[in-house]
């Protein structure tokens, strides 16, 4: 099943966020129960290296590979896919030029400027030749444009209308802190949930996949209400952090 297919489903994918860039800690994330693993080289501290040793770590437990890339590296977009990513997250698409620029990297013509090239990806693939990866690979893989600022918003429909573009991802940090012009960081700010709720659904609307970050488990039932498909949690740090609290606290609590 391809992660198109999944988001498809009807049912809310989940993806583990990493940013350790080691093959075994990728490899343990991936044999948790996240159905997505995200590999991050904008704030995590994942690299061209990482991501080319990781992705096998991430499709061997049965998982889907993907990439988010730092601001404006659309290179690394077709590199993510060239080493068998399944979709990439691109940060800060504040502009329709920053969309065109993305897509550009993520299509084989006629939609997009991808050079041929799939060196690690294809053989790791189940895809039985050049022509069959050539005529499926714009299908299969996913675009996702991060919305996470006013410009973002407001420009939400033109973004959407983007050949190659095939969702949105919403950061709701930094657009918090672009809602608030910069006094606070809520990434659950009540404020700006109707917005949340709006970008959501009009990119639903407009035939393409939504995927949100979610700081607080609690919040992911209002999300998928609003149509998010894929929900990102976490990362290793809060994945051992809340394991070593919940098990600590248990053998205090079996002690007192
Ligand atoms: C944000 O919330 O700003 C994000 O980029 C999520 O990682
Ligand atoms: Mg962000």
């Amino acid at each position: 099943m391809t992660l198109a297919d999944r988001l498809n489903s009807g049912t809310v994918s989940f993806t583990a966020w990493s940013g350790i860039p080691d093959t075994l800690t990728v490899e343990s994330v991936s044999r948790l129960g996240f159905e997505v693993v995200t590999l991050d080289m904008q704030h995590g501290a994942h690299h061209e290296d990482s991501v080319a040793r990781c992705v096998p770590a991430i499709t061997g437990p049965g998982k889907h590979p993907v990439i988010r890339i730092p601001v404006g590296r659309f290179d690394m977009a077709s590199r993510a896919l060239d080493l068998g990513a399944e979709a990439v997250i691109a940060p800060m698409i504040n502009s329709v030029e920053d969309a065109r620029r993305f897509a550009a990297a993520m299509k084989y013509p006629p939609v997009g400027e991808r050079s041929w090239g799939p060196t690690f990806g294809f053989p790791r693939s189940s895809v039985k030749d050049h022509a069959e990866w050539l005529a499926t690979q714009n299908s299969r893989t996913i675009s996702f444009a991060m919305i996470e600022t006013r410009a973002a918003y407001g420009l939400l429909d033109e973004i959407l209308d983007v050949a190659g573009i095939d969702g949105i991802f919403v950061g709701p940090s930094d657009f918090s802190i672009a809602w608030t012009s910069g006094a606070a960081l809520n990434p659950n700010l009540e404020d700006m949930m109707g917005a949340i709720a709006d970008i959501g659904t009009r990119a639903r609307k407009a035939g393409k996949f939504a995927a949100i970050f979610a700081t607080d488990p609690k919040i992911c039932g209002r999300y998928a209400s609003m149509g998010y498909q894929m929900i990102a949690m976490g990362n290793e740090q809060t994945y051992m952090r809340v394991g070593a609290e919940n098990l600590i606290a248990a053998a205090r609590a079996a002690i007192s």
